[in-house]
């Protein structure tokens, strides 16, 4: 534990064996973990709120979990997981408002095929997770002679129709959030961040980079109020993209209604025995090592297999033709992290769809982790009851020895191991 929220603190510096106040290191640890979860909700609470949407019930929550993890307030760890599978709850309806707001302000994602790479003219590249930021820039842009590209978190806002209605929205450039300074010096373009996973930029592209929303940088200008005016002013003074080959395509934008349409082959083919299997493949990409071992999972499913994903993590494997089942596609983008929402409402049609509970469908979720979103996502999976689900590319670091027996004896949670092991232990 580290807690030095108070003036009871150890030698002035940091309780860290155990708090003065009496504070147990899991119930540090726990209250740590309500936090990161907090602040994942709020993210989606934030992206929610640009486009006027609100729940009043979940600001309470938010409200009451930072109130109990104030000094002497609440000791408990049984209740601080009570709490974290709370927020896990508050976190679907969080990420279903979100979904609502999306959806009734830019219309439900539909397939969409996205080229990769520039072409010929000047270009701004937006990153992050803010629609709206990205739709106040395609208005603001259009009829300027200016192309506008996603990064990362951004591709499947090429899903949405009143996004892709926009002929200057060309394509996507680089992959995900860890690419970003090799990629902003690589191309000649403006760059936005418009939320989190904005990395501190290089010296060569410091002048051609925005924030917008929530997202600020050290010396870098930050758009108020959508006003994307001095970054058309900017691109104006750079040299224009070249064209590049551009035989990539990744496909995005699987909303709920497409994969609803699916049912009755879906159900066909799993009654035939032609789909074994569905997994969900999805969260946060990492620069780590370990994290290879999604490209390789994905890739050595067998053909019967169907993979759901979302998020950044996607990025490891999006450019694999997996093929399709007699017209059901093998790999399935349902879009952003706050998308897991619609993973959810899909699993929830599964269950129904074949009258089974939802951990004893032919379904295993491998998640990857990156930060607090991702934790907001996984005590929601768990707040469900989900079972059996695999999780890297490491364990959390506030997973301490009692909150892992926890996760393990009531969940079956099991960290990544060699993804060929992995596979067989789940096909049986
Ligand atoms: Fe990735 Fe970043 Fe979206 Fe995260 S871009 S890592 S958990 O913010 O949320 O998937
Ligand atoms: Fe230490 Fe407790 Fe104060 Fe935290 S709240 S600094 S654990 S005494």
């Amino acid at each position: 534990m580290f807690c030095y929220q108070c003036s009871q603190t150890a030698r002035g510096t940091g309780c860290t064996v155990k708090g003065v106040c009496g504070k147990e290191p899991t119930v540090a640890r726990l209250q740590d973990n309500l936090l990161f979860a907090i602040k994942g909700i709020s993210a989606y609470l934030y992206h929610a709120r640009e486009l006027g949407y609100t729940d009043p019930e979940v600001d309470a929550f938010l409200e009451r979990g930072f109130y109990s993890t104030l000094t002497n307030v609440n000791f408990d760890a049984g209740e601080f997981v009570k709490l974290a599978l709370e927020a896990g709850e508050m976190n679907i309806k969080t990420m279903n408002l979100l979904k609502k707001a999306h959806i009734e302000t830019y219309g439900e994602p539909t397939p969409t095929e996205v080229k990769v790479g520039s072409v010929k003219g000047p270009g701004i590249i937006a990153t992050g997770h803010s629609i709206k930021a990205l739709a106040e820039l395609l208005k603001q842009t259009e009829g300027t002679g200016v192309n506008v590209y996603t990064h990362s978190e951004l591709l499947p806002a090429h899903g949405y129709p009143e996004l892709r209605k926009y002929k200057h929205f060309v394509g996507q450039i680089g992959g995900p959030w860890f690419d970003q300074k090799k990629t902003f010096s690589k191309y000649p373009a403006v760059a936005l961040a418009t939320s989190n996973c904005a990395l501190i930029p290089n010296e060569d592209y410091k002048d051609r980079i925005f924030t917008s929303g929530v997202a600020q940088l050290p010396g870098v200008q930050h758009v108020e109020d959508y006003d994307f005016t001095p970054l058309i002013e900017k691109v104006k003074s750079l040299p224009e993209l070249e064209d590049e080959p551009r035989d990539t395509v990744l496909t995005t934008g699987f909303g709920l209604s497409t994969v609803l349409s699916l049912a009755g082959k879906i159900k066909e083919l799993v009654e035939a025995g032609k789909i074994r299997h569905f997994f969900v493949v999805g969260g946060c990409d990492s620069p780590k090592p370990q994290a290879k071992y999604y490209t390789e999972f994905v890739e050595k499913l067998p053909q019967d297999t169907v993979v759901l994903t979302l998020a950044c993590g996607k990025y490891r494997f999006n450019h694999l033709d997996l093929g399709n089942i007699e017209g059901v596609p093998r790999l399935i983008d349902l879009g952003q992290c706050n998308d897991a929402g619609v993973g959810i409402e899909i699993v929830a049609a599964l269950s129904e769809l074949f009258g089974m509970e939802i951990n004893d469908l032919p379904l295993t979720f491998v998640l990857s982790w990156m930060e607090q979103k991702a934790a907001a996502i996984l005590w929601s999976l768990l707040y469900l009851g989900i079972k059996d689900m695999y999780i890297g590319p490491i364990i959390p670091g506030w997973v301490n020895e009692d909150i892992l027996n926890v996760l393990v004896e009531n969940y079956n949670l099991t960290p990544i191991g060699n993804p060929e092991e992995d596979i067989k232990k789940i096909l049986g």
